[in-house]
């Protein structure tokens, strides 16, 4: 089938990222794709070598002589423009049409998982748009998880990849990544890390930003050093959750990859005007802590909490063998429910 993507980047790379994700996932599944975006400047490190199958498009109406699609999704209710809907009303057969929704793990979204919003006025009037929501349930979309993903994770060799980027590891360092937004508790957590040999690999942008100034030219303190990395492509960026022992992510995207990479993880939350961030959060800890005895549940609550500037002082990190068996129970959890690309091809199919 052919399937018309639409996305419009907010900001950071979320937006794109997750579009870009979803667009290679049809892709190599036989699908053939249309990406519409305003701003595709991420994709030059993202997807460098781009991908077969996908063809990114400036975000514009279209030519009236294109050819019609079999469906539409439009990424986080960002509306193609009224020409394009006015087009998929008249087409013969009118594609699908999805809006593919935010992910949170609060309950309103298994209730609104898959309802129809039929469009009785404007230019798409006559077709009905469908929500899907990605979740972590089984009454839910899912999450972006492509074919493969867990065996190229087996047979991942981290020292070997590390390399590859120029980092050299020394035995008994403890690996830990940084993708975050300004963060005023990461004094603290620098120092907490430098207590031990630590190698803290900052991302490009915010992390590098903020362990660049704290940390001075030499990038050392105590027993941690910190190397700067590039914006890497997204599938080398996944790797690099794969070679770490602790994870600190953030947005949605990489926060879903934290969770396939199945090691300890501390989540950024995108922080929203309106403090909807914390519940957000709260609703994924209870799903994700669900069944943790009350110590381990409580310090880690502490710890994102603090993180996430919702309340007291970073407390000291967890134990990590512990919380990483967590994470691999939780991450077999999730391998339970079918991926959202699997679910979302088949929603479609029983539209048509
Ligand atoms: O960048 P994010 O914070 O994105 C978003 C956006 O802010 C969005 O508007 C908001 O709605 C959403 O969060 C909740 O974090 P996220 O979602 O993890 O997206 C980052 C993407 O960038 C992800 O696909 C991984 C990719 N990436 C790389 O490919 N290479 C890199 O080096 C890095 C650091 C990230």
């Amino acid at each position: 089938m052919l399937w018309d993507l639409f996305c419009r980047v907010v900001d950071n790379f979320g937006d794109i990222g997750v579009c870009w994700r979803a667009a290679a996932d049809l892709a190599s599944r036989g699908e053939r794709v249309r990406l519409w975006i305003d701003d595709p400047s991420a994709l030059a490190w993202m997807a460098p070598s781009g991908c077969a199958g996908v063809a990114v498009q400036p975000w514009q109406d279209g030519s009236a002589e294109m050819q019609a699609s079999d469906v539409v999704i439009e990424a986080f209710g960002c509306d193609p423009s009224p020409g394009f809907v006015a087009r998929m009303a008249t087409a013969p057969q009118p594609p699908v049409w999805i809006n593919l929704e935010y992910l949170s793990a609060e309950d309103y979204v298994e209730r609104n998982h898959a309802l129809p919003s039929p469009q009785l006025s404007g230019p798409g009037r006559g077709l009905t748009k469908w929500f899907f929501y990605p979740g972590f349930t089984r009454s839910t979309g899912g999450l972006l998880r492509e074919p493969g993903l867990l065996t190229r994770q087996q047979h991942f060799d981290a020292t070997a990849w590390l390399a590859d980027w120029g980092v050299q590891t020394q035995p008994g360092e403890r690996i830990v990544s940084l993708f975050c937004y300004d963060n005023p508790s990461l004094p603290a957590l620098i120092d907490t890390l430098a207590d031990r040999p630590t190698l803290l690999l900052a991302t490009a942008g915010a992390a590098t930003a903020q362990a660049t100034s704290l940390l001075g030219p030499s990038l050392r303190r105590g027993a941690l050093r910190a190397v700067l990395l590039p914006a890497l492509p997204q599938t080398e960026f996944d790797a690099l959750l794969w070679a770490a022992d602790l994870n600190f992510v953030r947005g949605e995207d990489s926060f879903v990859r934290a969770q396939w990479a199945a090691k300890p993880f501390v989540w950024h939350i995108y922080p929203q005007d309106d403090g909807a961030h914390a519940v957000k959060m709260t609703a994924f800890a209870e799903r994700f802590l669900a069944g943790v005895p009350a110590g381990p549940a409580g310090e880690m609550r502490r710890l994102w909490a603090a993180w996430n500037g919702l309340g007291g002082e970073l407390p000291p990190l967890p134990a990590l063998a512990p919380w990483r068996r967590h994470c691999e129970d939780w991450r077999d959890g999730l391998l339970a429910q079918p991926d959202l690309i699997t679910q979302l091809m088949g929603f479609v199919d029983e539209r048509r």
